[in-house]
């Protein structure tokens, strides 16, 4: 049997969270005078909290004291789990259930790999907590997205060869991240956006069995050059 690892970041993947990460930082950055961009909050996604609040205060020129800064990143999470604490299996994005399902029907090792340290909560609040083999996220590691390390690690917790893993993504932090450690890279969102992955759909909606049969097969390999 082709045991491969599929490996599915959360927000903008799973479910869309980033709608909320960004009215959050949007309401953050207003409040100290800082406006932004929704190109430029395509570079806040899959980065980590600390490093999406550097990128705002460089783009306001501001500076903060280490209080403020840890205040400031406080304030936007109470906000962001104000938005977390509605949610429900209807924010679950299309197909992505039955993607999961089809995956662990083939006997397929599944993992979450997420910057955010929020990614435990969410997966419990959609039901999907109980579908993942392994979970790595912002808790558990050092060095953010374009990183490779929180695939890495996800690798090995499934007992899977970076090689034979696939990640999911909607960010081109992650993206990078992925091609670096040497996995397929499937973006899901903007081609013009995600034009690193291997390969770039639009939703899960666009996933046949046939294209995963293929992947576990090792019918479909990896496209692009890995970044040094
Ligand atoms: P938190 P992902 C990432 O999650 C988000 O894309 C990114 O916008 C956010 O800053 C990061 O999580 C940290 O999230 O504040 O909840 O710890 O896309 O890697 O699942
Ligand atoms: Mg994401």
């Amino acid at each position: 049997m082709h045991k491969k690892g599929f490996i599915f970041d959360l927000d903008g993947v799973i479910v869309d969270t980033a709608k909320y990460h960004f009215l959050a930082w949007k309401k953050l950055a207003q409040s100290i005078g800082v406006d932004f961009s929704e190109a430029q909050n395509e570079q806040l996604k899959g980065v980590s909290r600390v490093r999406s609040l550097e990128k705002i205060l460089a783009w306001g020129n501001k500076t903060l004291s280490e209080d403020e800064f840890m205040k400031l990143m406080g304030l936007k999470n109470d906000d962001y789990l104000s938005y977390i604490n509605k949610m429900d299996a209807s924010e679950i994005l299309p197909d992505v259930s039955k993607t999961l399902d089809f995956l662990i029907e083939q006997k397929q090792a599944i993992a979450l790999g997420s910057a955010s340290k929020n990614a435990t909560p969410i997966l419990k609040k959609v039901h999907l907590f109980e579908k993942f083999e392994a979970i790595v996220d912002g808790n558990d590691v050092s060095k953010a997205k374009p990183d490779p390390e929180v695939f890495l690690i996800g690798a090995k917790l499934l007992n899977v060869k970076p090689e034979n893993c696939i990640v999911f993504e909607d960010s081109v932090a992650g993206i990078q991240a992925a091609n670096t450690a040497h996995m397929l890279s499937i973006g899901i969102g903007d081609k013009t956006v995600l034009h690193e992955a291997d390969f770039i759909v639009k939703d899960f909606t666009e996933i046949s069995s046939e294209f995963l049969l293929n992947i576990i097969s090792g019918n479909i390999e990896k496209t692009k050059q890995v970044n040094s």
